[in-house]
């Protein structure tokens, strides 16, 4: 019985050890997929924003891009190639007679859910090619508040433009907005980033 008894502590040790050095390993490496694809691991984010390069518009050149909804009266999105940051388009937003808005709900972004990000500090930011100050901006919307925003200055050239915030522990959503307010203009928009 006690030869019995030390056998299975010793196998219930040997199989601890196995499996908190695999468990290490697993902790300390980057397994990549077939595709190429980084596996996800402890450390590992995930994208947190869908096409925010503007670079897919599966619904046709002047629908919103994959990824976003188009709001706001009387205005236009368009996939633009003439001026661009990154890759190959940028989107085009147009406001006429009354503010429009570009938006995303990242909270599912990457496999991602709400508790993911309720509580977290992120800082997101775009390129924007626009001609007004005060009048182009990026903000998040998370259901309870914004948490910050900022807009371009308005010198006819691409800025990059961002901002910083914590999500609210009660959010419900996380919007990303591109907005233009106030002026009926036009903004170029590119390379829409999220980190956390
Ligand atoms: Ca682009």
């Amino acid at each position: 019985m006690a030869n019995s008894l030390r056998m299975t502590l010793a196998i219930t040790l040997f199989l601890s050890f196995a499996c908190g050095a695999a468990s290490a390993a697993s902790k300390n490496s980057t397994p990549q997929g077939a595709s190429g694809e980084v596996a996800a691991t402890e450390n590992y984010v995930g994208p947190t924003i869908l096409n925010g390069g503007f670079e897919t518009w599966s619904e046709g050149d002047k629908k919103a891009p994959d990824g976003w909804a188009l709001m706001g009266t009387g205005a236009t999105i368009e996939k633009k190639s003439s001026t661009h940051k990154e890759g190959t388009y940028s989107a085009k937003l147009r406001r006429h007679g009354a503010t429009c808005y570009l938006f995303q709900d990242i909270q599912n972004a990457g496999g991602h859910n709400l508790a993911f990000w309720k509580g977290r500090t992120i800082s997101y930011g775009v390129w924007i090619y626009a001609g007004q100050a005060s009048n182009a901006r990026i903000y998040c919307q998370d259901g309870v508040k914004n948490i910050g925003y900022n807009f371009h200055s308005g010198n006819r050239g691409w800025e990059y433009v961002e901002a910083t915030g914590t999500v609210s522990n009660n959010a419900d959503r996380v919007l990303i907005i591109l907005q233009l307010d106030i002026d009926d203009t036009a903004a170029y928009f590119d390379g829409v980033t999220v980190r956390v």
